[in-house]
């Protein structure tokens, strides 16, 4: 839904919060690491199966650890929100290709010349739809954020973020915004369903979670980051996050090169050729969220199989709010306040809430035979 949603970083939330459901702030963070329980990740053998479609990574699949062991992270201000990405579990999926970047403005553009599709966003949201949402504020636009005049305590995302009458993909930041110049910028302010219908005309789909982390981890095993733990190797950023202090006006020093959103394929692609899985966009996934799939996967033992998630969405703090996954972070990214460009850490949002730092990817499936291993394709 467009009209009464805030998204932040990956939590979607309800105008419920802007009525004054604060939390403490814990701003700063520290990386406490346990016992992390990876072990190596083992890719399938062999070529990919055949040329690649044009702007997709041939991604083998295989057996990894998934999940985070940063235990001590934060998240709009939600201590220990990392537990989510808790126990780190074996998985497998299959080999498939990948969009080897977000999907872009001008990829978007193309899908909705083609069929006249129009985003959730820019439609105004119905009374049924929400009947204790103010008329007044039943109107189309979404989520945008606005940097704050001053420093602020960083325990009410209200503070920066708000609803925009008009934005939309084509105005991502508002009425007064356009996609001139903005061909190669990641699509934004595209709910789960509009990613969805986009990964269908082209003849893919999103990729589930583990799809995901296995790609975005690049055959490394256990890292905290993409490209390893350190996280700026030789002085050198890896993505486009938020550096300077979060979230003031002319806060962003943009010391990575981009204030703000980037085109996409600005830093160097993950060993699978993948570009911006950490930071820039929010990147949907097909799985709903709760806090407890990995410790449930765990639970059963042995390698969870191209797993897809859970049947439904439970996050305990929103529960009547069915969210799916988001991953990878964004250009608002700060280890002042949320660093979940981490490689192994969760995000999640409410479905038809899109925000300007929420886009998407997609995977396309490999002929049966190709890139899996027997167990799978008997074993499921
Ligand atoms: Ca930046």
């Amino acid at each position: 839904m467009a009209g009464a949603l805030l998204v932040c970083w990956g939590v979607a939330l309800t105008l419920v919060i802007m009525r004054g459901k604060n939390r403490k702030a814990e701003a700063g963070i520290a990386r406490e690491r346990s016992s992390s329980g990876f072990l190596p990740t083992v890719a399938n053998p062999g070529p990919a199966p055949g040329p690649a479609p044009q702007g997709m990574a041939w991604i083998p699949g295989g057996e990894f650890s998934m999940g985070s062991d940063s235990t001590a992270e934060s998240l709009c201000s939600i201590s220990g929100v990392t537990r989510d990405a808790q126990p780190v579990h074996r998985v497998y999926v299959d080999g498939f290709w990948m969009d080897a970047t977000e999907v872009t403005n001008e990829e978007f553009q193309k899908f909705v010349t083609a069929t006249g599709y129009k985003t959730v966003a820019e439609a105004a949201p119905t009374k049924e739809e929400f009947p204790t949402v103010l008329p007044e504020l039943l109107t189309a636009g979404s989520t945008v954020f606005t940097a704050t005049p001053q420093r602020v305590p960083l325990n009410n995302f209200a503070q920066w973020w708000r609803f925009e009458p008009g934005a939309d993909w084509r105005h991502p930041t508002g009425p007064d915004s356009n996609l001139q110049g903005r061909e190669k910028y990641p699509v934004v302010q595209v709910a789960y369903e509009d990613a969805a219908a986009y990964a269908k005309w082209a003849g893919k789909r999103l990729p589930t979670e583990a799809e995901w982390e296995f790609a975005a981890r690049g055959g490394l095993t256990g890292k905290l980051y993409a490209w390893g733990d350190e996280l700026k190797p030789g002085g050198k950023f890896q993505a486009n996050i938020y550096e300077g202090t979060f979230p003031v006006q002319d806060g962003d020093t943009g010391e990575d090169g981009f204030k703000g959103l980037a085109p996409v394929a600005q830093y160097a692609p993950n060993p699978y050729g993948l570009y911006d899985v950490a930071g820039n966009v929010w990147e949907w996934c097909s799985d709903w969220y709760r806090e407890d799939t990995y410790a449930a996967q765990k639970a059963q033992g042995g390698v969870a199989r191209n797993p897809q998630g859970p049947a439904s969405s439970l996050d305990p703090e929103e529960p009547d709010q069915p969210k799916r996954i988001h991953r990878g972070g964004s250009f608002l990214c700060t280890d002042q306040y949320c660093s979940r460009y981490m490689v192994g850490t969760r995000g999640k949002g409410e479905v038809r809430t899109a925000s300007n730092h929420l886009g998407f990817r997609c995977v396309r499936e490999a002929p049966p035979d190709a890139g899996s291993t027997p167990a799978s394709r008997t074993g499921g």
